[in-house]
């Protein structure tokens, strides 16, 4: 379906920053008329009898003075962001400038476009599905390098055609009943719940698959759970507040000093870390200490991520072990602080630890000696080996997951009908469902699908 009676509008591409380029871009039926009356090419021709896809040199010309020396990218539709014909203006940028350019564009007759109204149009062109369309607007947002991967990941199309597949078995499934009720001569519904229930099992996996990839969605969106953990004493806090740069926690030679846990974000390369500091874990008589060691076991099953700090001074002890064999199957980094007073021997750190794999970091948090290390022990872990974002897709949007669910739902609904050995239609009823709620994510139209699909497979009213 095109919408191309849109009018025309601009916006600055580019943000409005104190430098770089600014870009201007102009979408809709008029663009090259309006690049007509603002834009003076060098070589003198004009912007409607440029080539598509070709950039000019030249000025933008308000009222017989040169706004700006520019830049000028022609793109003819269909084959462009908006499916309308687009020119882009990149001009010296700077905000006065940039401002100056946009303003000259408005008056040739553009309009100022709405925040996203470019990927809407987009969107309502048929260029991009609702997922990609909502990527976009994660892309803008991505607060994390992570999360800008993900959104690339989602735009390229990961999602939809991992839903267009789902939906088009569904699809032939109630084609194919709807036809046999219709025409039983001609087909055959023997054998049917059978494979329609290995298909349903099939597909209710793959929508788990994608709901599951929702808590790696968390991690990239929210930042990843990092607990800091360690019997008392040993650093924590002081390792938070290096970290962050700033004194948050308290910090004081009294073992226990710590009695709640404590958040606080910080970005890492790009990376979103949510730190909690916690309290120092032992046995304790002390109430509200034993509450806060209990909320710090309790972070520490929830945590993506565990900084495990050991005092150098007095080495890895048996309840280190312990803790740290309880919390066997988390990512773990030991960190053995105080290094400043003790030298960092790993090989008695390893030996005690029996473990050769666990990364091992000699620190020093009043030193700050070790920190760059940490820093990048933990974007190298997420960067490079545990998230893998290349082949994976990650459901990050909390509405296309609720819309997994429900579609997850209306699959169990049709197992359930046929191990009750329900009628036929009633399969075809919670399939549509399923259909509908996957169709949603993705923004497709439903009405006209299955009658599409049951003329076009099975040849009814032949
Ligand atoms: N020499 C030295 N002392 C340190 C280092 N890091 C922390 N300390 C000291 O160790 C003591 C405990 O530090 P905290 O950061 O409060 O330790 P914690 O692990 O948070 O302790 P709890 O909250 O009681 O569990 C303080 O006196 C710190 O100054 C270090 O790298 N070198
Ligand atoms: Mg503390």
């Amino acid at each position: 379906m095109q919408h191309m009676e849109h009018d025309t509008i601009a916006a600055i591409a580019s943000g409005l920053s104190a430098s770089g380029i600014g870009i201007i871009r102009v979408s809709g039926n008029a663009a090259f008329e309006i690049g007509d009356a603002v834009f003076r090419a060098a070589s003198g021709k004009k912007v409607s009898e440029m080539e598509s896809f070709k950039a000019a040199y030249g000025f933008i010309v308000a009222d017989g003075k040169t706004v700006d020396e520019v830049l000028l990218l022609k793109m003819k539709a269909p084959h462009t962001y908006t499916r309308e014909d687009i020119i882009e203006i990149d001009c010296h940028g700077g905000i006065v400038v940039t401002k100056a350019v946009l303003d000259t564009v408005l008056a040739a007759g553009a309009r100022p476009a709405e925040p996203g109204e470019f990927t809407k149009r987009a969107f309502l062109n048929g260029r991009i599905d609702r997922t990609q369309a909502e990527a976009v607007s994660d892309i803008i947002a991505a607060k994390s390098s992570l999360a800008l991967k993900n959104s690339v990941n989602q735009l390229r199309g990961d999602v939809k055609t991992k839903i267009a597949s789902l939906r088009d078995t569904i699809l032939s499934k109630t084609a194919f009943i709807e036809a046999a009720l219709d025409d039983p001569e001609h087909y055959s519904l023997d054998g049917f719940p059978e494979t329609l229930s290995e298909d349903t099992d099939k597909m209710i996996d793959e929508i788990s698959r994608l709901i599951k990839s929702n808590d790696n969605g968390r991690i990239i969106k929210e930042g990843i759970n990092t607990v800091i953990l360690g019997r008392p004493n040993a650093g924590k806090s002081s390792l938070l507040n290096v970290i962050l740069g700033e004194e948050r926690a308290i910090v004081t030679d009294i073992a226990g000093t710590t009695r709640d846990t404590l958040e606080e974000t910080v970005v890492l390369d790009g990376i979103v870390l949510k730190m909690i500091d916690t309290a120092g874990i032992r046995d304790t008589d002390n109430m509200i200490e034993r509450i806060g060691v209990d909320r710090a076991r309790a972070a520490a099953q929830e945590a993506d991520l565990i900084l495990y700090v050991v005092d150098a001074t007095v080495g890895v002890t048996d309840e280190d072990t312990d803790i740290l064999n309880m919390l066997k199957d988390k990512k773990c980094i030991i960190l053995v602080n105080k290094t400043d007073v003790e030298e960092f021997d790993e090989g008695k750190i390893r030996a005690k630890l029996q473990s050769s794999s666990v990364p091992v970091i000699g620190i020093s948090a009043t030193k700050q000696t070790g920190i760059d290390e940490l820093k990048k022990c933990i974007t190298d872990m997420f960067f490079a080996g545990s998230l893998d974002f290349n082949d994976e897709i990650y459901i990050t949007n909390i509405r296309q997951k609720n819309l997994l669910i429900e579609a997850k739902k209306s699959l169990e609904a049709v197992k359930d009908s046929l191990l009750a050995g329900m009628p036929e239609d009633f399969y075809s009823i919670d399939l549509m469902a399923a259909y509908t709620s996957l169709g949603l994510i993705t923004g497709d139209n439903v009405e006209d699908d299955l009658a599409d699909r049951i003329f076009s497979e099975f040849c009814m009213g032949k």
